[in-house]
């Protein structure tokens, strides 16, 4: 990332297309002078009021917002022009900023200079990110409690204490007289149990936390005919794959996110998998392959009561056409009895993907919701069950060098969550998801 962070970077903050507003976001040194001199409105912009004025020229009436540094969201000076959303008016004005001086804003630096600048930490600007890309409640939750700290706070109580560990530990490597500790080792393993659970606390909700974000992909399969494509409407809720009388309908993948009870679930229609004649045919039951392999359920559609003989990864029996079924339908064992036509049965199915799922409510700690973190953390934990085993290697003398390094490690884990210690390289990566203007 080689963009200087003493530039006034300016873009479109507002989605791209026709809106009743668009905003054009300006950040940096020269933000003000530069938005002054679009606007012609004299005299200066009021901190934080909204000042209606127009765009020199006259192409547009805009609201002038003006948040001085550090009280604005990427803690420099920043000027927000609100004009109507339309593209034409939005890139005219950049355009004219641009000439003033300002460059156009890479993807996420507006969110990377609230970074640089410590307005946020680094968990912050990923949930800032997860916040936008939020396709459930629960989702928008997840991010937003991250967004507010839940888990800087967490990480950082854990960091505080093991800045306090680490300082004694290098005094009583500093002055090693004899039989002297700045750390007495039942105390030491005592502080490293406690930092222990703490990781462990935080570990435990990772499942959960990963699931809620990332959300898991659901592929429905079965014989040709049986419903698969009726089920995976029913469930979206509209007439998105093609369903008709003739088996064989289906041949490509059909894709769609859902909601299922705050759970972002990629659905995936397929052509089943079965002995297939036709080219068309025989490449849908191969996509239908590829798509069981990478999907976390199994949604196996029947429309009889035979039990498919082979259960492919995790894999839940829908026994659907109930409306229609012979009357014992619905007592298979592990099936379950839904009819796509009428929509019976549809809800027990959206909790037993739920149940599955393995959703419990929502505790008081933190979900880790992010890969990253969940390694870090990992890491961190790892380091830490080694500190413990070092500090009671021998009973007598502890051989603090060692529990020094690696509460150090632990640290650095930690640090690298937040951002404290982050390689450029995590920057650049973790920007790059960003979208401009944000
Ligand atoms: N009575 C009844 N008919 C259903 C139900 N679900 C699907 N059907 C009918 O079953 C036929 C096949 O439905 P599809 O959804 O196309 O089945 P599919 O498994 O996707 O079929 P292919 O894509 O050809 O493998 C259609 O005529 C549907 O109207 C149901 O719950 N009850
Ligand atoms: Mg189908």
């Amino acid at each position: 990332m080689s963009f200087s962070p003493t530039d006034t970077i300016v873009a479109i903050a507002t989605p791209p297309g026709r809106g009743s507003i668009g905003i054009v976001r300006f950040s940096g040194p020269a933000a003000l002078a530069i938005a002054q001199q679009l606007i012609t409105h004299h005299g200066a912009l009021e901190p934080r009021r909204a000042t209606l004025t127009k765009i020199r020229g006259a192409i547009d009436q805009v609201i002038a917002l003006y948040f001085p540094s550090p009280a604005s969201y990427t803690g420099d000076d920043v000027v927000e022009l609100s004009a109507h959303g339309s593209p034409v008016v939005l890139r005219a004005i950049v355009r004219a900023a641009i000439a003033s001086g300002a460059r156009p804003a890479e993807p996420g630096e507006f969110t990377l200079r609230a970074f640089l600048n410590g307005r946020i930490d680094l968990m912050q600007a990923e949930a800032v990110a997860d916040l936008i890309d939020a396709a459930t409640p629960l989702q928008a939750r997840a991010a937003f409690d991250q967004l507010e700290g839940t888990l800087t706070r967490a990480i950082a109580e854990i960091d505080e204490c093991l800045f306090d560990l680490i300082a004694r530990l290098e005094a009583s490597v500093d002055f090693p007289e004899e039989g002297y500790h700045f750390v007495e080792p039942a105390a030491l393993a005592h502080a490293i149990d406690g930092l222990i659970a703490k990781t462990e606390a935080l570990l435990a909700g990772a499942g959960r936390g990963r699931l809620i974000r990332e959300g898991l992909q659901v592929a429905i399969v079965g014989r040709p005919n049986v419903g698969k494509s009726s089920l995976f409407n029913a469930l979206l809720g509209s007439a998105r794959a093609i369903v008709t009388a003739a088996p064989g309908t289906t041949r490509d993948l059909v894709t769609e996110v859902v909601d299922v009870e705050g759970l972002r679930v990629t659905l995936v229609d397929t052509a089943g998998l079965r002995e297939a004649t036709d080219p068309a045919e025989i490449e849908g039951v191969q996509r239908s392959r590829q798509a069981v392999a990478v999907s976390d359920l199994i949604l196996h559609v029947i429309d009889d009561d035979e039990l498919p003989e082979t259960a492919v990864g995790q894999c839940l029996v829908v026994r659907n056409k109930s409306d229609i079924g012979a009357p014992n339908a619905g007592v298979l064992p592990g099936a379950i009895a839904v009819s796509a036509r009428t929509g019976e049965g549809l809800e027990e199915l959206r909790q037993r993907l739920v149940e599955i799922l393995d959703r419990e409510p929502k505790r008081d700690r933190p979900d880790l919701t992010n890969v990253r973190h969940i390694a870090l953390v990992e890491r961190a934990h790892a380091a830490l069950g080694r500190a413990r085993q070092a500090s009671c290697a021998e009973t007598g003398s502890m051989p603090e060098e060692f529990v020094l390094a690696d509460l150090q490690d632990a640290r650095a884990a930690l640090e690298e969550i937040t951002g404290k210690r982050a390689p450029e390289e995590l920057l650049a990566h973790i920007f790059s998801r960003f979208c401009i203007g944000k």
